[in-house]
């Protein structure tokens, strides 16, 4: 079966999004398959966004997800990793779709990194990889 990483952002933490965000995906009939709260650190971060180094927002982005406690989960379901990046949206919460998580309940704050709620895996390949990152256990 399919799996995804998901990380509730600490901009959703923060704003206590943690339960909307986790009845989204169940609602949608994904399992939840691991949780936990964590607060990242540098090492970790920089190689989860590996593929972002060098960019302008990289460094912004690094600090935001080091600045409280994030929630990181597995789901499981068939097509899950294109599933949960629907019910997430674009990357931009100003354009992103009401209905979906980024455009129902993020906005653009002006900052140097787009706060926007969730992560979820973009592809097979990253799925693997970003799961072996915050669930080596699994
Ligand atoms: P996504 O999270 O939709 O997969 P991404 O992997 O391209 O988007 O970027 C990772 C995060 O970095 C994204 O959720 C928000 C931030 N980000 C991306 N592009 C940005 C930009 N041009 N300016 C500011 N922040 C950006
Ligand atoms: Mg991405």
């Amino acid at each position: 079966m399919e799996r995804t990483l998901i990380l509730v952002k600490p901009d959703g933490v923060k704003r206590n999004l943690v339960g909307e965000v986790l009845a989204r995906i169940e609602a949608k009939g994904y399992s939840i398959v691991a949780l936990k709260m964590l607060k990242a650190d540098r090492a970790l971060l920089v190689r989860h966004y590996a593929e972002h180094e060098g960019k302008p927002f990289f460094e912004p982005l690094v600090e935001f997800m080091m600045s409280g406690p994030i929630v990181a989960l597995v789901a499981e379901g068939n097509r899950v990793i294109e599933g949960f990046r629907k019910l997430a949206g674009t990357t931009d919460p100003t354009t992103a779709e009401p209905g979906t998580i980024r455009g129902d309940l993020a906005r653009d704050q002006g900052t140097k990194v787009v706060q926007n709620i969730v992560h979820g895996s973009d592809s097979l390949e990253s799925s693997d990889r970003e799961i072996q990152i915050f669930f080596p256990e699994l």
